[in-house]
C-alpha cells in the first residue's frame, strides 16, 4: 500500500511489492530481498555502504512508467541492460517511462547509499543514511496522455469557499489531439474544460470553482475529499489522478501562524524516518505506532527533520489533523560542503520534487529547509536566499522557514517568514549561558532586531539524552532521570512564554547516527528520543505529557 485512498480509478497500476533479486556489486551477499525495505534488515549488510543490484521480470503495455517512491540514495534504473532512469536522493519520489516497448522485460536497480562528491545531501551526518528501495515502486500502464499532477488551493472569502486547480497534463503520442478535463470532488462534478494537446505537449490548466458549501479542514474534525482530475477523449475517460484535500488556510500574521483564521500554537516533535532494524523502511503499522504515541503525548505537529517523508506519513497525519511541517534534505552542512558544485543543483530538485508531490497535503503547514547549515556567512546567505525562491516558485500558500544554529550571528532571519531556533539550553552551552529563560530572551531579541520586522518565533528543537533504562540517582548525564529533569524545565519556561507560537522537542525517538559521532553519541545513535529505539518510553514521556496536555488544557 502506498497511499491511504486509491490515486487512480482509470489508470491501471500494480504496486511490484515482493522479493526482487538482491546483489552486492562486491559479491558480500547475494539473495532475495523485499521491497520495499533497507537491506541493513540482512544482518551481514547491517553496516553495508556501498551498491547492489535489484532485478526483477516484469510486463509492460504500449506505454508504461515506473514509479519510484523512493531509493535510497542513488538509483540507476535499466530496462532490459539500457538506462531508462537515474536520481538523486532517498527521500524524494521519481519515474521512468516506457513508451513503445509492449512485452516481458528485466528491470534492474541499481543502488548506491556511499558517501561521495556526488552526494552533497547525504553526508556522515547525526542521523543514518540506510541503503536500497526503502519505498513502494508502482508500475502504471498509460494512454495517448497522462495528468502527471493535481495541484488544489483553497481559499474563503465572504461568499465562501472556492478552489483554484491546476492540471499538469502531457500527450504521450505524435499526434495533435482533444481531450475534455474534468473535475470532480467526492465524485461530484464541478469544472470542465476543452484541452487540446499537440504531440510530446506539456501543459498545465488552470481551473476554479466556487464551492461554497464545502466543509473546512479542521484539526479537531479534518474533513478530507477525494478531488479527481479525468481526461476524456471521444467520451471515454483515458487517464485520472486522484488526490486528497482539504479546504484550509494557512498565513501568518504579525507573530501569530493562522490556521483557519485562528492562531495556533504548536506541541510538537521532531521526528527521523529510522525504526531500530527496520532502518528508514518503516511499514504503515509502525508509522501508526509512531502516531498513537505522538498523540498519546499530546503532540499536535511534527517536524519531518531533515528530509521530506513517506507519503503515507504525510497522509495519516492528513487523517489525523496533525501539522506538518516538511523540511527540504539537509542538516548542518559546512560552507565547504555547500560549495560542493551538486549542492544547489540537489537542493532544488529535492524542494521541487518534495513541493511537487506533496502540494496537496492539508497537514502540512509549512515549508523548512536547510537544518543548521551556514547562514553566518555572505555564500551560505546567499544559497538560502536561492533556495528560498526556489520555495515560492513553487508555492507561495505556505509559510517558510529554517532551522537556525547560528545564535547571535545568524544573518538570514530577514529570509523567513517565521523565525526557528535550534536551543539546548541545559545540556549544550550557549554563549557560556545555560539557563533557559536567558538564552530565549537573548535569541528573541536577536531576531526580532535583525528578522525585519514581527515574526512567529519557533523553537525548532529542544531536548536532552537519555539511554533507555539507565537509571541514577545522582541524575547523571544520558540517564533517564537527567533528561527528565531538562525537559521539565525546558518546557516549564518555553510553554510559559506566549511571544513562543511552537515548540519541537528533539526528538521523538532515539536514532541510528553514523559512526563518526561516535563521541559524543553512545550507542551509534542519538538518544534524545522520549521513546528508544524500539518505542519503550524513557521517563521524560510522561514529563512531556503533563506539560503538553497542560499547555492544550489552558489554551482549550
Ligand atoms: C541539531 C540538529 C539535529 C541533532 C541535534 C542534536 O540541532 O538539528 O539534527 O543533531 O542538534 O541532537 O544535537
Amino acid at each position: 500500500m502506498y497511499r491511504l485512498f486509491e490515486p487512480h480509478e482509470v489508470r491501471r497500476t500494480r504496486e511490484l511489492s515482493g522479493l526482487w533479486d538482491f546483489a552486492t556489486e562486491d559479491g558480500l551477499y547475494e539473495g532475495k530481498l523485499a521491497v520495499p525495505s533497507c537491506w541493513e534488515v540482512i544482518p551481514s549488510l547491517a553496516a553495508y555502504k556501498g551498491t547492489a543490484r535489484y532485478t526483477k521480470r516484469i510486463v509492460t503495455g504500449e506505454r508504461a512508467r515506473l514509479v519510484f517512491k523512493g531509493v535510497s540514495h542513488t538509483a540507476r534504473v535499466y530496462l532490459d541492460g539500457e538506462k531508462i532512469a537515474e536520481h538523486y536522493n532517498a527521500y524524494t519520489e521519481f519515474c521512468a517511462d516506457i513508451i513503445g516497448k509492449a512485452g516481458e522485460h528485466t528491470l534492474e536497480v541499481v543502488v548506491d547509499n556511499a558517501y561521495s562528491e556526488t552526494s552533497a545531501l547525504h553526508v556522515e551526518n547525526d542521523y543514518y543514511t540506510y541503503g536500497g528501495i526503502i519505498r513502494p515502486v508502482i508500475l502504471e500502464e498509460l494512454s495517448s496522455a497522462v495528468i502527471n499532477r493535481v495541484h488544489f488551493d483553497p481559499s474563503k472569502d465572504e461568499g465562501g469557499w472556492s478552489a483554484t486547480v491546476t492540471v499538469f497534463a502531457e500527450s504521450l503520442t505524435d499526434e495533435t489531439r482533444d481531450y475534455t478535463l474534468k473535475l470532480s470532488l467526492d465524485g461530484k462534478p464541478f469544472s470542465e474544460s476543452r484541452l487540446t494537446l499537440s504531440g510530446g505537449e506539456a501543459t498545465a490548466v488552470t481551473l476554479k470553482a466556487h464551492l461554497e458549501d464545502a466543509i473546512p479542514y479542521e484539526l479537531d474534525a479534518p474533513r478530507l475529499y477525494i478531488l479527481s482530475a479525468e481526461l476524456i477523449s471521444d467520451g471515454v475517460a483515458i487517464d485520472d489522478l486522484c488526490d486528497r484535500v482539504g479546504f484550509r488556510t494557512v498565513r501568518v500574521e504579525g507573530k501569530k501562524i493562522l490556521f483557519n483564521d485562528k492562531p495556533i500554537r504548536l506541541l510538537g516533535f521532531n521526528r527521523h524516518e529510522d525504526y531500530n532494524s527496520l532502518g528508514s523502511s518503516i511499514p504503515l503499522q509502525a508509522m501508526m505506532r509512531d502516531l498513537a504515541l505522538l498523540r498519546e503525548v499530546g503532540a499536535n505537529s511534527i517536524r519531518t527533520c531533515h528530509y521530506p517523508n513517506d507519503e503515507l506519513f504525510l497522509d495519516a497525519c492528513d487523517e489525523l489533523g496533525l501539522l506538518v511541517w516538511e523540511e527540504a534534505h539537509a542538516r548542518g552542512l559546512n560552507e565547504a560542503q555547500m560549495k560542493n558544485p551538486s549542492f544547489i543543483p540537489q537542493s532544488l530538485k529535492c524542494i521541487d520534487e518534495m513541493i511537487g508531490s506533496h502540494y496537496n497535503h492539508p497537514s502540512i503547514f509549512c515549508w523548512g529547509m536547510l537544518n543548521e547549515c551556514v547562514s553566518d556567512t555572505e555564500f551560505g546567505r546567499e544559497c538560502y536566499k536561492t533556495l528560498f525562491e526556489r520555495i515560492s516558485s513553487n508555492d507561495v500558500s505556505r509559510p517558510r522557514t529554517f532551522a537556525s544554529n547560528k545564535q547571535l550571528k545568524d544573518i538570514c532571519f530577514d529570509l523567513v517568514d517565521i523565525v526557528s531556533i535550534n536551543m539546548y539550553p541545559l545540556w549544550y552551552d550557549f554563549f557560556g549561558k545555560r539557563d533557559v529563560r536567558s538564552v530565549i530572551d537573548m535569541l528573541k531579541e536577536y531576531t526580532e532586531k535583525t528578522g525585519n520586522g514581527t515574526k512567529p518565533f519557533i523553537i525548532s528543537e529542544i531536548g536532552a539524552g537519555a539511554i533507555y533504562g539507565y537509571r541514577t540517582d545522582s541524575e547523571c548525564k544520558w540517564s533517564e532521570e537527567r533528561q527528565a529533569s531538562i525537559l521539565d524545565s525546558q518546557l516549564t519556561t518555553a510553554l510559559s512564554d506566549d511571544g513562543i507560537v511552537g515548540v519541537f522537542l528533539w526528538q521523538f525517538s532515539d536514532v541510528r547516527v553514523d559512526e563518526s559521532w561516535f563521541s559524543s553519541r553512545p550507542r551509534c545513535e542519538n538518544n534524545k528520543g522520549i521513546v528508544d529505539e524500539y518505542r519503550r518510553k524513557k521517563l521524560g514521556f510522561e514529563v512531556v505529557k503533563r506539560h503538553f496536555l497542560a499547555d492544550k488544557a489552558k489554551r482549550g
